[in-house]
């Protein structure tokens, strides 16, 4: 019996919450309707997407980042409960950021020894405390870890949703005031306002294993994240029979820093819609996305 076109399935395409994978989600699922595929959204977390991916119940998912997801990936790409799709052109960078005129105030920044010296300057004023506060995001990351093995006086306070990393720094730059926070590139901050990484201590494998590896020998998580990090793509391991013409595409789906910048500064800094973003991104780099159609295979 013929499947009607519209009761064939959809592709599910994994939502997470962060501008440049959203916009990159909607530009991936145009593509798709292009081809002629059926195309729902479905919103997931970080933590979560590894049994939706693998469980079939979303079929890709477009930025799967080093620093924050590499442990999971890894180990389901190897017991084949997803497939690797492959990396980006774009090399990414997650870590602990702040805004330029902390300097100053902190001198010896961005190498992360400084912050043992200035730690209070960035203390809740609400707060009798007066440890320093990093603003996390909603990813779960070893930074209690971090702060342990480096002694560092910090507490860690993380955002519920990833733009409100961004009001924290907005109103920090307002008042001039130290804020450290969480934030990574490609992303639109850096065309917005001038800040640096701080420069732990460069992150190696063993630091994560090995606790006699680093300035602590006794603790684990006493670097940083990697600064060249991949990012890679992630399907559903059915999806490879299930449509082939929208495997070979999505595989060939390559973005550098500068398209992932962009996608989020429509969003962040326009003020576009997730769908209107994906559109205007469309516009702007037509031999990009038309380059990763395959001829050879349509889907009808
Ligand atoms: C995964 N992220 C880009 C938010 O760090």
């Amino acid at each position: 019996m013929l499947v009607q076109a519209d009761q064939a399935p959809a592709i599910k395409i994994l939502l997470n919450n962060w501008t440049s994978q959203l916009v990159l989600s909607h530009v991936t699922g145009r593509i798709f309707e292009k081809m002629g595929y059926e195309v729902e959204y479905q919103q997931s977390s970080v933590s979560e997407q590894w049994g939706a991916l693998s469980h079939g119940v979303v079929h890709v998912q477009v930025e799967v980042w080093e620093g924050t997801m590499a442990k999971a990936f890894d180990r389901l790409v190897a017991a084949k409960s997803i497939e690797d799709m492959g990396s980006h052109q774009a090399t990414t960078r997650e870590d602990w950021w702040y805004p330029d005129y902390v300097e100053k105030l902190c001198p010896g920044l961005p190498d992360w020894r400084a912050l043992k010296g200035c730690a209070h300057l960035f203390s809740d004023e609400k707060s009798v405390s007066t440890k320093g506060v990093y603003i996390a995001g909603p990813w779960e990351k070893p930074d209690e870890a971090k702060i342990r093995a480096l002694g560092l006086d910090f507490d860690v306070s993380p955002v519920e949703k990833g733009d409100d990393l961004w009001v924290a720094l907005k109103k920090a730059v307002l008042n001039n005031k130290p804020i450290m926070l969480f934030n990574w590139s490609p992303n639109w901050v850096e065309s917005r306002f001038k800040g640096k990484f701080v420069e732990f201590p460069d992150y190696h494998p063993d630091c994560e294993t090995n606790p006699q590896w680093g300035v602590n020998k006794s603790f684990l998580f006493d670097c940083g994240n990697p600064k060249g990090g991949w990012l890679k793509k992630a399907a559903w391991p059915g999806l490879k029979n299930q449509w082939p013409c929208a495997y070979e595409t999505f595989k060939k789906i390559s973005l550098s820093n500068d398209h992932i910048a962009y996608a989020a500064a429509l969003v962040d800094v326009d003020n576009l819609s997730y769908p209107q973003a994906a559109k205007r991104w469309m516009d702007e780099y037509p031999q990009v996305w038309q380059a990763w159609l395959n001829s050879s295979c349509r889907h009808d």
